[in-house]
């Protein structure tokens, strides 16, 4: 057969891995940069600019610890979760007067993580509208900042509004590991979510 599966052959090829797309989200400072950066197995691709004059009116440096770059374009990265499944990470400028960027950024993305500071929740509001509204499915990563209050799960949903199936989970960014599980969790979230649009509506 000129086609037929060669028995034997098959299985000694590589894998070709599936790779995904995921973003990263959140406001200003909340440490995408520092996500990336800590689970990324190239070196990261940043376009970090200093903070410049022009920008000092609108970002908002309060609460912020020793932030004196911002990333202008976006950070990007990648990780092979499994030999099969590879992440490319997307981070989304955080400041408002990038926001023409997302729409480009979203197209082909299966899911995002939306990371937040719980001293400045208000900061990730936007990105959680916006996945909203796009129907993306996301999941909320707190960022556990040493000397920010740690907050139960509950009232962190609530002050974000969160719906029930959204989940939330605790993180230190700058820890592989911790970094690791929030994208295991971003994406069998976002699997759950196409496969559950997948099934047929029975009546
Ligand atoms: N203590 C602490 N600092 C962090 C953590 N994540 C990020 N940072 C710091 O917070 C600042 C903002 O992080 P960055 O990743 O640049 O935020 P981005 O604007 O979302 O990309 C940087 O100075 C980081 O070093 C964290 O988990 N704990
Ligand atoms: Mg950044």
């Amino acid at each position: 057969m000129a086609f037929g599966r060669s028995s034997g052959g098959r299985k000694k090829r590589p894998v070709e891995p599936v790779t995904l797309k995921i973003l990263v989200a959140g406001g200003f400072g909340v440490g995408k940069t520092t996500l990336v950066g800590a689970v990324s197995e190239i070196r990261p691709l940043r376009t970090e600019e200093n903070l410049s004059e022009a920008g000092r009116p609108v970002d908002d440096l309060h609460g912020v610890e020793a932030k004196s770059t911002t990333t202008v374009a976006m950070d990007f990265g990648r990780i092979t979760l499994r030999e099969d499944l590879v992440l490319y990470l997307f981070g989304t400028p955080g400041q408002d007067r990038f926001w023409f960027l997302w729409d480009e950024l979203a197209q082909g993305a299966l899911g995002a993580v939306v990371l937040a500071d719980t001293r400045r929740l208000e900061e990730s509001f936007a990105a959680i509208d916006y996945f909203e509204r796009r129907g993306i499915p996301f999941t909320v990563a707190v960022n556990c900042f040493e000397g920010a209050a740690r907050f139960p799960s509950e009232s962190v949903r609530a002050a974000l509004d969160l719906d029930a199936d959204v989940p939330l989970v605790m993180c230190d960014a700058r820890e592989r590991e911790s970094a690791k599980e929030v994208l295991v969790a971003v994406v069998e979230h976002a699997m759950a979510v196409a496969a559950r649009t997948r099934e047929p509506v029975t009546t």
